[in-house]
């Protein structure tokens, strides 16, 4: 049964595509567009999900939400392609930065969109809010000093994850060159063939 992405451009469901590009895994790709005021998602994807946000995956039979959980699950399914390193220490750092991305690095990302668009009113918050995101860039960038990738010398599925956050810190965190290990590690993965694909299929994309 071939797997259905729900998908919503400049989106984080960008990293499934790339992850099926990565796997050679046959997927339909239901395109969803943002509302150009509000940026949020159409109506429509709330009838596959109450929550109307996307990624939504269907595969064998089975309905999920969540990039990381689905990322996993879709490894899993691959026979652990892109999946944990096979050494304790790479396993371990491959767990934390899938869960990492969506549940400590987003945050503050989105308290900088929401501050930004209070705009006059956000003004005051916005230095603590980028002192938090910069905590996040300065260890990160201190992290790839010493190693190729997030999980150790091997591409993984936790650089796919990490993706989404570096790309957002990059077009409005202050992400640039004084972090040159990080943009080094961007550029690494925009110019993999499966990333280029996933854009392809994907449409519209404001962060590659
Ligand atoms: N942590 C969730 C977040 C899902 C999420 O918020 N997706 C955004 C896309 S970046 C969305 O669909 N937003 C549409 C809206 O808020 O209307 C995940 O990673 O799947």
């Amino acid at each position: 049964m071939t797997i259905i992405v729900h998908h919503l451009n400049n989106s984080r469901s960008q990293r499934i595509l790339w992850l099926l590009e990565e796997l050679g895994e046959p997927y339909e790709v239901r395109r969803y567009e943002r509302d150009r005021k509000t940026m949020r998602a159409p109506a429509s994807l709330r009838a596959i999900h109450p929550l109307g946000r996307s990624p939504v995956v269907e595969v064998d039979g089975h309905r999920l939400i969540e990039t990381g959980a689905i990322m996993e699950h879709l490894v899993a399914r691959s026979g652990n392609r892109f999946g944990p390193p096979a050494d304790a220490q790479g396993a371990i750092l491959y767990r934390q930065f899938l869960h990492y991305a969506e549940g400590s690095m987003m945050p503050p990302l989105l308290a900088l969109l929401v501050v930004g668009k209070l705009g006059l009113l956000g003004r005051p918050a916005r230095p603590t809010v980028q002192r938090m995101l910069d905590d996040h860039l300065d260890w990160l960038e201190g992290e790839l000093a010493t190693r190729r990738y997030f999980a150790g010398d091997a591409f993984t599925a936790a650089d796919m994850m990490m993706s989404f956050p570096l790309e957002a810190s990059r077009a409005r965190g202050g992400l640039d060159s004084s972090r040159p290990h990080l943009i080094r590690w961007l550029e690494e993965m925009h110019a993999r063939p499966a990333y280029q694909a996933a854009l392809k299929t994907g449409g519209r994309y404001a962060y590659a």
